[in-house]
């Protein structure tokens, strides 16, 4: 049982492959997908622990983790003086010769790390959220209600149940677990809103020797997939020892009544690119600028924006749009998209309603209209993206069931 002021270690789970992001997960793991201009998905999960002051903190990798760990090694590497850090781990097979069979496996794997820290509580976390979330008020909540395992829960509609860990209440006693799905196919409404279900967000507070069993006990088992939704949060609730949190409780310092409840699970490319175009919305569903619990991310020491009339027609500007350091708009028009640092867009080219990544160029003439464009990618002189669709697939790009055309990175477009 955890003291009022507990020790917190912070674990993310950076390790997954986001099969459904394809292609932007080619060559990078979900967590290190580029986000609204200048973050990495993985910023989002990082800021929130920081902001709670849980400065301990390791992020469990495996996947195509190169651009993840150079990301966590240069972007929040603490000072070693205060004894805090946030430590990347890949997979390292120290208990046999496998990489992580599951994100339980992953935890067992580090027991030497949890030994060593020696805390009172663990926070489990996922990476590839999107949401604001001070987590000192989940463990606040787990210590007070006297549960081994929390779990963060959100509603969402019951078309999505099968994405999510799906939690039915203890009616006589509304922070207890009676049931927990993991991505059930015939799921039930709740009782006061049949087309909704309490989902898990995919965070956890566990008391530490509780969590220790659990993820141990599990590595022995041989029928188990060694998944914290689908074989260890089960587990506590078979025990009875299993919380749960609702994130409405959650109160982040400086929300507005719009974003406080704002979560989203970024799976596919069309949560992702949607997710994307919330941030620039005139009254914002998640709001960027909140200093009071500020979303840290890299600084990318280039120079600021710029936006320049390159002569009679070729007013260089953008509305509705988030435009990153480093980026030249010389003569061309945006609207709706998201630019993230050193992009170029040359004279009479236009971005409508995009997503353009680092470094991509568009020159002249060029349309570019509903789409993702992924680093390093350039745009030719009057080529188009996103304007025909059956043209973006002869050039083997993936057009999503909302329509979204995804270039994958470094593609040359003629
Ligand atoms: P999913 O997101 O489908 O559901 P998973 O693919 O295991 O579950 O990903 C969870 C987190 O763990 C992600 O951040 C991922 O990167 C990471 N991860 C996956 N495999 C890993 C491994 N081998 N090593 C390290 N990290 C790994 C989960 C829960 C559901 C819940 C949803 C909310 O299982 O119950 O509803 O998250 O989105």
């Amino acid at each position: 049982m955890a003291s009022s002021h507990p020790r917190v270690l912070a674990i993310v789970l950076a390790g997954g492959e986001g099969k459904r992001l394809m292609p932007l997960t080619a060559q990078r793991a979900k967590p290190a997908v580029p986000f609204g201009g200048i973050y990495r998905l993985v910023d989002f999960a990082l800021s929130n622990i920081i902001n709670s002051h849980y400065l301990h903190v390791i992020v469990l990798t495996q996947y195509k983790s190169h651009s993840l760990d150079r990301h966590i090694s240069k972007t929040w590497r603490m000072s070693s003086l205060l004894g805090n850090y946030v430590s990347s781990v890949p997979a390292q097979q120290r208990v046999g010769k496998h990489w992580y069979l599951g994100s339980a496996d992953a935890i067992y794997q580090c027991l030497n790390i949890i030994d060593d820290e020696r805390p009172d509580i663990v926070v489990v976390v996922g990476a590839d959220h999107v949401y604001r979330m001070d987590f000192s008020q989940m463990v606040e909540a787990h210590v007070e209600s006297g549960a081994r395992a929390t779990v963060a829960a959100i509603r969402q509609p019951i078309a999505m149940a099968d994405q999510f860990g799906v939690i039915d209440i203890d009616p006589s006693d509304p922070t207890r677990i009676r049931e927990f799905l993991e991505k059930p196919v015939n799921p039930v409404g709740l009782p006061d809103s049949p087309t909704e279900v309490l989902a898990s967000m995919g965070n956890y507070v566990f008391d530490t020797d509780a969590l220790v069993e659990a993820v141990t006990k599990d590595a022995s088992d041989p029928d188990s997939r060694h998944d914290m939704g689908g074989d260890i949060i089960p587990a506590f609730v078979a025990d009875g020892t299993a919380g749960v949190y609702d994130f409405i409780r959650n109160d982040v310092p400086g929300s507005t009544d719009r974003d406080r409840d704002y979560w989203r699970d970024v799976g596919t490319i069309d949560a992702y690119f949607d997710a994307n175009k919330d941030l620039i919305a005139v009254q914002p569903v998640f709001n960027l600028y909140n200093s009071d619990w500020p979303l840290l991310t890299g600084y990318t020491g280039l120079p600021p924006a710029k936006f320049v009339h390159a002569g009679p027609g070729r007013l260089g500007h953008a509305a509705d749009s988030i435009v990153s350091p480093g980026v030249l708009v010389s003569g061309a028009t945006v609207a709706g998209s998201i630019l993230s640092p050193g992009v170029h867009l040359h004279s009479w080219a236009t971005v409508t309603d995009s997503v353009v990544m680092d470094d991509v160029q568009v020159h002249r003439h060029a349309q570019v209209h509903r789409a993702i464009l992924d680093k390093f990618v350039v745009v030719d002189e009057r080529a188009r993206i996103g304007v025909d669709h059956e043209e973006d697939r002869a050039r083997g790009f993936t057009v999503t069931p909302s329509g979204i055309t995804v270039v994958p990175k470094g593609t040359h477009v003629a």
